[in-house]
Protein backbone atom coordinates (compact mmCIF):
# COMPACT_ATOMS: atom_id res chain seq x y z
CA UNK A 1 0.00 0.00 0.00
CA UNK A 2 0.91 3.62 -0.43
CA UNK A 3 2.45 5.36 3.11
CA UNK A 4 2.75 9.51 2.57
CA UNK A 5 3.03 8.85 -1.31
CA UNK A 6 5.54 5.75 -1.36
CA UNK A 7 4.84 2.52 -2.07
CA UNK A 8 5.58 -0.35 0.62
CA UNK A 9 5.40 -3.69 -1.29
CA UNK A 10 5.36 -6.10 1.96
CA UNK A 11 1.67 -5.22 2.67
CA UNK A 12 -0.18 -8.73 0.97
CA UNK A 13 -0.82 -10.25 3.83
CA UNK A 14 -1.52 -7.22 5.88
CA UNK A 15 -5.65 -6.36 6.27
CA UNK A 16 -6.52 -5.04 8.84
CA UNK A 17 -8.79 -7.24 11.60
CA UNK A 18 -10.46 -6.06 15.02
CA UNK A 19 -9.17 -7.80 17.77
CA UNK A 20 -11.27 -11.01 17.34
CA UNK A 21 -9.46 -11.79 13.93
CA UNK A 22 -12.40 -9.54 12.21
CA UNK A 23 -11.46 -8.19 8.51
CA UNK A 24 -11.98 -4.49 8.35
CA UNK A 25 -12.08 -3.03 4.95
CA UNK A 26 -10.66 0.48 4.60
CA UNK A 27 -12.56 3.55 3.71
CA UNK A 28 -12.47 5.35 0.34
CA UNK A 29 -10.80 8.55 0.34
CA UNK A 30 -11.77 10.19 -2.43
CA UNK A 31 -15.89 10.89 -2.48
CA UNK A 32 -16.62 13.97 -5.11
CA UNK A 33 -19.77 14.02 -6.89
CA UNK A 34 -19.94 15.15 -10.46
CA UNK A 35 -22.39 18.58 -11.39
CA UNK A 36 -22.66 22.36 -11.57
CA UNK A 37 -22.42 22.41 -7.29
CA UNK A 38 -19.30 20.95 -6.92
CA UNK A 39 -16.79 22.96 -5.70
CA UNK A 40 -13.59 21.42 -7.47
CA UNK A 41 -15.49 22.50 -10.83
CA UNK A 42 -16.16 18.23 -11.98
CA UNK A 43 -19.15 18.78 -14.51
CA UNK A 44 -20.47 16.01 -16.74
CA UNK A 45 -18.59 16.11 -20.33
CA UNK A 46 -17.94 13.71 -22.54
CA UNK A 47 -14.20 12.53 -22.95
CA UNK A 48 -12.98 14.20 -19.96
CA UNK A 49 -13.21 11.18 -17.33
CA UNK A 50 -11.31 7.72 -17.38
CA UNK A 51 -12.70 5.05 -14.98
CA UNK A 52 -9.85 2.54 -14.13
CA UNK A 53 -11.56 -1.22 -13.44
CA UNK A 54 -10.31 -4.83 -12.52
CA UNK A 55 -12.20 -7.37 -14.22
CA UNK A 56 -11.58 -9.68 -10.91
CA UNK A 57 -13.02 -7.07 -8.60
CA UNK A 58 -16.70 -6.66 -7.56
CA UNK A 59 -16.84 -3.19 -6.78
CA UNK A 60 -14.89 -1.90 -10.01
CA UNK A 61 -17.57 -4.60 -11.70
CA UNK A 62 -20.89 -2.40 -10.46
CA UNK A 63 -19.54 0.68 -12.26
CA UNK A 64 -18.41 -1.12 -14.94
CA UNK A 65 -22.36 -2.36 -15.26
CA UNK A 66 -24.03 0.78 -14.77
CA UNK A 67 -21.49 2.27 -17.36
CA UNK A 68 -23.23 -0.38 -19.86
CA UNK A 69 -26.61 0.33 -18.43
CA UNK A 70 -26.70 3.94 -19.08
CA UNK A 71 -25.02 3.69 -22.55
CA UNK A 72 -21.91 5.61 -21.62
CA UNK A 73 -19.66 4.04 -23.10
CA UNK A 74 -18.14 6.44 -25.60
CA UNK A 75 -18.58 8.99 -22.82
CA UNK A 76 -16.44 7.49 -20.70
CA UNK A 77 -13.13 5.69 -20.98
CA UNK A 78 -12.36 2.29 -19.22
CA UNK A 79 -9.08 1.49 -18.71
CA UNK A 80 -8.80 -2.05 -17.32
CA UNK A 81 -6.01 -3.54 -15.25
CA UNK A 82 -4.02 -6.74 -15.42
CA UNK A 83 -6.29 -9.35 -13.21
CA UNK A 84 -3.18 -10.60 -10.88
CA UNK A 85 -2.27 -8.43 -7.80
CA UNK A 86 1.64 -8.21 -7.65
CA UNK A 87 4.27 -6.77 -5.57
CA UNK A 88 3.08 -2.89 -6.77
CA UNK A 89 -0.47 -3.71 -6.49
CA UNK A 90 -2.68 -3.56 -9.68
CA UNK A 91 -0.50 -3.01 -13.24
CA UNK A 92 -1.22 -2.21 -16.47
CA UNK A 93 -0.03 -4.99 -18.43
CA UNK A 94 -1.93 -5.19 -22.02
CA UNK A 95 -2.34 -9.34 -20.89
CA UNK A 96 -5.30 -10.86 -21.06
CA UNK A 97 -7.70 -8.28 -22.50
CA UNK A 98 -6.47 -5.16 -20.54
CA UNK A 99 -5.45 -2.39 -21.04
CA UNK A 100 -2.05 -0.16 -20.80
CA UNK A 101 -2.82 3.52 -19.70
CA UNK A 102 -3.18 6.01 -22.44
CA UNK A 103 -4.56 8.72 -20.48
CA UNK A 104 -1.75 9.00 -17.51
CA UNK A 105 1.09 6.34 -18.69
CA UNK A 106 1.11 4.79 -15.81
CA UNK A 107 2.64 1.50 -14.72
CA UNK A 108 0.68 0.25 -11.72
CA UNK A 109 -2.44 1.83 -10.02
CA UNK A 110 -1.19 3.34 -6.92
CA UNK A 111 0.59 5.84 -9.35
CA UNK A 112 -2.70 7.50 -10.13
CA UNK A 113 -3.05 7.86 -6.66
CA UNK A 114 0.15 9.69 -5.80
CA UNK A 115 -0.50 11.31 -8.94
CA UNK A 116 -3.70 12.47 -7.46
CA UNK A 117 -2.11 13.32 -4.17
CA UNK A 118 1.75 12.92 -3.41
CA UNK A 119 1.03 12.12 0.04
CA UNK A 120 -1.45 10.16 -0.29
CA UNK A 121 -1.62 7.14 2.43
CA UNK A 122 -3.73 3.82 1.62
CA UNK A 123 -4.60 0.94 -0.83
CA UNK A 124 -4.20 1.55 -4.25
CA UNK A 125 -7.88 0.25 -4.76
CA UNK A 126 -10.33 0.14 -7.87
CA UNK A 127 -12.21 1.96 -8.83
CA UNK A 128 -11.03 4.89 -10.00
CA UNK A 129 -12.79 8.00 -11.57
CA UNK A 130 -9.60 10.18 -12.84
CA UNK A 131 -10.50 13.56 -14.15
CA UNK A 132 -8.13 14.43 -17.30
CA UNK A 133 -9.07 18.24 -16.68
CA UNK A 134 -7.58 18.68 -13.16
CA UNK A 135 -5.47 15.85 -13.40
CA UNK A 136 -6.72 13.78 -10.25
CA UNK A 137 -9.00 11.55 -8.29
CA UNK A 138 -12.72 12.42 -8.43
CA UNK A 139 -13.78 9.50 -6.58
CA UNK A 140 -12.86 6.07 -5.68
CA UNK A 141 -16.06 4.51 -4.07
CA UNK A 142 -17.74 2.11 -6.24
CA UNK A 143 -21.29 2.93 -4.44
CA UNK A 144 -20.87 6.34 -5.40
CA UNK A 145 -19.32 6.21 -8.68
CA UNK A 146 -22.67 4.00 -9.71
CA UNK A 147 -25.09 7.06 -8.52
CA UNK A 148 -22.59 9.93 -10.11
CA UNK A 149 -23.02 7.83 -13.66
CA UNK A 150 -26.80 7.02 -12.57
CA UNK A 151 -27.66 10.62 -11.72
CA UNK A 152 -24.67 13.28 -12.32
CA UNK A 153 -24.35 11.60 -16.33
CA UNK A 154 -27.97 11.18 -16.88
CA UNK A 155 -28.22 14.15 -19.23
CA UNK A 156 -25.40 12.04 -21.37
CA UNK A 157 -26.77 9.02 -20.67
CA UNK A 158 -28.10 6.80 -23.97
CA UNK A 159 -30.22 4.49 -22.43
CA UNK A 160 -33.25 5.36 -20.59
CA UNK A 161 -32.86 3.73 -16.96
CA UNK A 162 -33.19 5.11 -13.55
CA UNK A 163 -31.15 2.85 -11.29
CA UNK A 164 -32.40 4.60 -8.17
CA UNK A 165 -35.84 5.24 -8.68
CA UNK A 166 -37.18 8.11 -6.76
CA UNK A 167 -39.73 6.49 -4.11
CA UNK A 168 -37.82 3.67 -4.17
CA UNK A 169 -34.72 5.16 -2.17
CA UNK A 170 -35.75 4.09 0.98
CA UNK A 171 -36.36 0.01 0.42
CA UNK A 172 -33.05 -0.06 -2.08
CA UNK A 173 -31.01 1.69 0.89
CA UNK A 174 -32.43 -1.59 3.23
CA UNK A 175 -31.63 -4.01 0.59
CA UNK A 176 -27.93 -2.81 0.07
CA UNK A 177 -27.22 -2.33 3.77
CA UNK A 178 -28.24 -6.11 3.98
CA UNK A 179 -26.90 -7.16 1.21
CA UNK A 180 -23.23 -5.12 1.74
CA UNK A 181 -22.51 -7.01 5.36
CA UNK A 182 -23.95 -10.51 4.71
CA UNK A 183 -23.20 -10.90 1.02
CA UNK A 184 -20.80 -8.54 -0.66
CA UNK A 185 -18.12 -7.33 2.51
CA UNK A 186 -19.83 -10.76 4.33
CA UNK A 187 -17.56 -13.26 1.74
CA UNK A 188 -14.58 -10.93 2.23
CA UNK A 189 -15.52 -11.40 6.07
CA UNK A 190 -14.67 -14.98 5.82
CA UNK A 191 -12.06 -15.46 3.55
CA UNK A 192 -9.55 -13.19 5.52
CA UNK A 193 -10.91 -14.01 8.88
CA UNK A 194 -7.99 -14.18 11.39
CA UNK A 195 -9.87 -16.37 13.78
CA UNK A 196 -12.74 -19.30 14.10
CA UNK A 197 -15.11 -17.44 15.28
CA UNK A 198 -14.99 -14.47 12.89
CA UNK A 199 -15.12 -16.64 9.92
CA UNK A 200 -17.76 -18.72 11.43
CA UNK A 201 -19.70 -15.82 12.20
CA UNK A 202 -19.24 -14.20 8.44
CA UNK A 203 -19.92 -17.56 6.80
CA UNK A 204 -23.60 -17.65 8.83
CA UNK A 205 -23.96 -14.70 8.06
CA UNK A 206 -23.36 -15.26 4.07
CA UNK A 207 -25.51 -18.03 4.26
CA UNK A 208 -28.06 -16.13 6.12
CA UNK A 209 -27.90 -13.47 3.38
CA UNK A 210 -28.49 -16.04 0.43
CA UNK A 211 -31.91 -17.93 2.35
CA UNK A 212 -33.22 -14.40 2.52
CA UNK A 213 -32.45 -13.59 -0.91
CA UNK A 214 -34.08 -17.05 -2.47
CA UNK A 215 -37.09 -15.44 -0.20
CA UNK A 216 -37.46 -12.24 -1.77
CA UNK A 217 -36.74 -13.70 -5.33
CA UNK A 218 -39.65 -16.41 -4.88
CA UNK A 219 -41.93 -13.62 -5.18
CA UNK A 220 -40.27 -10.84 -7.08
CA UNK A 221 -37.89 -10.91 -10.50
CA UNK A 222 -35.65 -8.29 -8.51
CA UNK A 223 -34.06 -7.83 -5.02
CA UNK A 224 -36.84 -4.49 -4.77
CA UNK A 225 -39.64 -5.54 -6.89
CA UNK A 226 -40.79 -5.12 -10.43
CA UNK A 227 -37.58 -3.01 -11.53
CA UNK A 228 -34.10 -3.98 -11.61
CA UNK A 229 -31.92 -1.15 -9.21
CA UNK A 230 -28.42 -0.55 -8.17
CA UNK A 231 -29.51 -3.21 -5.70
CA UNK A 232 -29.38 -6.06 -8.25
CA UNK A 233 -25.94 -4.69 -9.59
CA UNK A 234 -24.95 -5.17 -5.90
CA UNK A 235 -26.04 -8.78 -5.39
CA UNK A 236 -24.86 -9.57 -9.04
CA UNK A 237 -21.17 -8.86 -8.79
CA UNK A 238 -20.93 -11.03 -5.84
CA UNK A 239 -23.31 -13.92 -7.14
CA UNK A 240 -21.71 -14.53 -10.00
CA UNK A 241 -18.17 -14.82 -8.39
CA UNK A 242 -19.59 -17.28 -5.64
CA UNK A 243 -18.73 -20.49 -7.25
CA UNK A 244 -15.43 -19.36 -9.09
CA UNK A 245 -14.25 -17.94 -5.93
CA UNK A 246 -15.70 -17.56 -2.47
CA UNK A 247 -17.05 -20.91 -2.50
CA UNK A 248 -13.44 -22.92 -2.33
CA UNK A 249 -10.70 -19.97 -1.65
CA UNK A 250 -12.98 -17.83 1.00
CA UNK A 251 -14.49 -21.04 2.17
CA UNK A 252 -18.45 -20.23 2.00
CA UNK A 253 -19.21 -23.54 0.93
CA UNK A 254 -21.74 -24.19 3.54
CA UNK A 255 -24.25 -24.83 0.07
CA UNK A 256 -23.55 -24.47 -3.88
CA UNK A 257 -25.98 -22.01 -5.59
CA UNK A 258 -27.92 -24.94 -6.42
CA UNK A 259 -29.62 -25.45 -3.49
CA UNK A 260 -30.94 -21.69 -4.04
CA UNK A 261 -33.32 -22.01 -7.56
CA UNK A 262 -34.50 -18.72 -7.22
CA UNK A 263 -31.61 -17.24 -6.73
CA UNK A 264 -30.24 -19.14 -9.05
CA UNK A 265 -32.50 -18.26 -11.61
CA UNK A 266 -32.22 -14.70 -10.73
CA UNK A 267 -28.50 -14.98 -11.81
CA UNK A 268 -29.93 -16.47 -15.27
CA UNK A 269 -32.10 -13.45 -15.76
CA UNK A 270 -29.01 -10.72 -15.20
CA UNK A 271 -26.75 -12.82 -16.94
CA UNK A 272 -28.75 -12.54 -20.16
CA UNK A 273 -28.76 -8.79 -19.91
CA UNK A 274 -25.69 -7.61 -22.14
CA UNK A 275 -24.10 -5.14 -19.81
CA UNK A 276 -24.15 -7.94 -16.70
CA UNK A 277 -22.50 -10.21 -19.52
CA UNK A 278 -19.96 -8.32 -20.46
CA UNK A 279 -18.83 -7.48 -17.18
CA UNK A 280 -18.08 -11.16 -16.36
CA UNK A 281 -14.69 -12.82 -17.16
CA UNK A 282 -14.50 -15.85 -15.63
CA UNK A 283 -10.35 -16.18 -16.40
CA UNK A 284 -9.78 -13.11 -14.58
CA UNK A 285 -11.76 -13.56 -11.61
CA UNK A 286 -10.18 -17.06 -10.87
CA UNK A 287 -6.20 -15.65 -11.94
CA UNK A 288 -7.42 -12.78 -9.51
CA UNK A 289 -8.43 -14.48 -6.81
CA UNK A 290 -6.29 -17.29 -6.94
CA UNK A 291 -2.98 -14.63 -6.76
CA UNK A 292 -3.71 -13.84 -3.13
CA UNK A 293 -0.83 -15.54 -1.63
CA UNK A 294 -1.77 -14.89 1.52
CA UNK A 295 -4.96 -17.47 0.72
CA UNK A 296 -2.87 -19.47 -2.08
CA UNK A 297 0.91 -19.48 -1.49
CA UNK A 298 1.09 -21.86 -4.59
CA UNK A 299 -0.69 -18.98 -7.16
CA UNK A 300 -2.08 -22.52 -8.77
CA UNK A 301 -5.45 -21.80 -10.40
CA UNK A 302 -7.72 -24.34 -10.32
CA UNK A 303 -9.10 -25.84 -13.46
CA UNK A 304 -12.92 -25.52 -12.64
CA UNK A 305 -15.65 -25.53 -11.52
CA UNK A 306 -17.66 -25.51 -14.56
CA UNK A 307 -20.42 -23.83 -14.67
CA UNK A 308 -23.85 -24.15 -16.77
CA UNK A 309 -25.11 -20.44 -15.80
CA UNK A 310 -21.82 -19.36 -17.38
CA UNK A 311 -22.38 -21.21 -20.89
CA UNK A 312 -24.26 -18.48 -22.20
CA UNK A 313 -21.00 -16.58 -22.20
CA UNK A 314 -18.61 -18.76 -23.75
CA UNK A 315 -21.05 -18.82 -27.10
CA UNK A 316 -21.49 -14.81 -26.97
N1 LIG B 1 -14.72 0.68 -1.13
C1 LIG B 1 -14.16 0.34 -2.34
C2 LIG B 1 -13.50 -1.02 -2.28
C3 LIG B 1 -12.71 -1.33 -3.50
C4 LIG B 1 -11.77 -2.52 -3.30
O1 LIG B 1 -11.62 -3.05 -2.20
N2 LIG B 1 -11.13 -2.94 -4.40
C5 LIG B 1 -10.16 -4.02 -4.32
C6 LIG B 1 -10.32 -4.99 -5.47
S1 LIG B 1 -11.68 -6.08 -5.31
C7 LIG B 1 -8.76 -3.49 -4.49
O2 LIG B 1 -8.52 -2.67 -5.36
N3 LIG B 1 -7.81 -4.00 -3.69
C8 LIG B 1 -6.45 -3.64 -3.76
C9 LIG B 1 -5.87 -3.53 -2.37
O3 LIG B 1 -6.60 -3.77 -1.40
O4 LIG B 1 -4.71 -3.19 -2.27
C10 LIG B 1 -15.25 0.40 -3.39
O5 LIG B 1 -16.33 -0.19 -3.19
O6 LIG B 1 -15.04 1.04 -4.38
Amino acid sequence: MLVNGQWTENWQPVQKSDADGRFIRQHSGFRDRIGADNAKGFTAEAGRYQLYVAYICPWACRTLIALRLKGLEDVIDVCAVDPRLGDQGWAFTGRDGTDFDRVNGANYMHEIYTLADPTHTGRATVPVLWDRKTRTIVNNESSDIVRILDKDFAALATQDIDLRPAGLEAEIDAVNERLYGGFNNGVYRAGFAGTQKAYEEAVAEVFGTLDWMEERLAHADWLTGDRLTESDIRAFVTLVRFELAYYSLFKCNLRPLSAYPAVLAYLGRLLAIPAFAASVRPDHIKAGYYSIKALNPTGIVPAGPELDYLEPLRAA
